[in-house]
């Protein structure tokens, strides 16, 4: 991507921030990492940097990682990353709201930062926190996705702790989802099954050098099975890998490769990949409405609410919403 060609959209951009820009679409690692600071802050001007962002992304694949807490997701992605360099692929890692260290530039500091590539140029970490964003981690974590592809990045991972734990709602971000689990997980998999199934495009039964990952293999496979016999419709299915890994090893990290590139070639074969990036859009777009409106309404909540004295919540929720459906209504009046 050449960025700082004629194509930048300047508009609203002043001095520092389009440097940055130009910076980041430049490949400067420094710039990037300046300019998601500055967006995941909202500060001044970042709208319109981000638009500058969208115009030069859409190249990258985006894959997600997810699963339950300590099944391995820091070990594996740090396994995954190494396979894709090996590659000639360039990658970012975001890792969202993480419950184990993880700091720069190295998964899970000092326990893996002999391994990982924490010196390679190539890799770009960055950890994620709901601290400090306003509620807005979802809106954010979208626009560093952004900035890492049209930096340049071939993947961008995303590793968030699992089964609706987290903000970051991980099928509207990702193309493709990995379900971590690990052996003797049966029973959380039985609570979870809808959402597992519903998210997961592959499975990695993780901790694979632990007794029962054949067990937990095949207990997936059945809830598969069961799923896809209710599933009447005539469209081409994708039936969801289950790949045994022991990511501390590097194990079974090849056919986790080949399992996403299968996936992403299931969706670009059948036009998924393209719906989905409609839908995506839409969420996407709805995620940075949501992360403003509240903040308006907020306001309104403060300035038109009644004490608890002198109304009940109706006639106060009410009294907030009035505004609100009129402007909604005169503004698409006559559509
Ligand atoms: N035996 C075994 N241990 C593993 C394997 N993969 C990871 N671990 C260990 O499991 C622990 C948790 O690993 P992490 O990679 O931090 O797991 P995580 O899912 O990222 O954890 P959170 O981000 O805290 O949810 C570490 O002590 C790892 O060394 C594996 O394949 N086999
Ligand atoms: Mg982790």
């Amino acid at each position: 991507v050449s960025g700082s060609g004629p194509g930048l959209d300047r508009d609203g951009l002043d001095g520092d921030l389009r440097d940055l820009v130009e910076g980041t679409l430049d490949g400067q690692q420094l710039a990037l990492s300046r300019l998601i600071s500055h967006i995941e802050d909202r500060k001044p001007g970042y709208r319109a940097a981000m638009r500058a962002i969208y115009r030069e992304s859409g190249d990258a694949r985006i894959i997600g990682i997810t699963g339950q807490p300590g099944a391995g997701k820091s070990t594996l992605v740090d396994k995954v990353v190494d396979r894709y360099r090996e590659q000639g692929l360039t990658v970012g890692v975001i890792a969202v709201d993480p419950s184990s260290p993880y700091s720069g530039g190295s998964v899970l500091g000092d326990r893996i930062r002999q391994t990982s590539r924490s010196e390679d140029p190539e890799v770009f970490f960055r950890s994620m926190s709901s601290r400090g964003q306003g509620g807005g981690l979802a809106a954010a974590t979208f626009d560093v996705i952004h900035a890492m592809d049209a930096f340049g990045k071939d993947v961008v991972l995303i590793e968030t702790v699992g089964a609706g734990q987290n903000e970051v709602d991980i099928v509207s971000v990702a193309e493709t989802v990995c379900v971590v689990t690990i052996p003797g997980a049966g029973d959380d998999i039985q609570a979870n099954k809808a959402g597992i199934l519903e998210i997961a495009d592959v499975f990695a039964v993780n901790k694979a050098d632990l007794d029962g990952a054949h067990t937990t293999r095949k207990e997936l496979l059945q809830m598969i099975r069961i799923g896809n016999d209710l599933d009447d419709s005539d469209e081409r299915r994708w039936m969801p890998p289950i790949e045994l890994t022991t990511a501390t090893r590097g194990e079974g990290v090849d056919e986790l490769l080949e399992a996403f590139d299968d996936h992403y070639e299931f969706l670009t074969d059948t036009g998924r990949l393209s719906e989905e990036r409609a839908a995506r859009f839409r969420q996407e777009l709805r995620t940075h409405v949501d992360a403003e409106l509240s903040a308006l309404v907020d306001r309104l909540v403060a300035a038109r609410a009644p004490d608890h004295e002198d109304g009940d919540p109706h006639t106060g929720a009410e009294a907030v919403l009035a505004p609100l459906r009129a402007a909604v209504e005169a503004e698409l009046d006559g559509d």
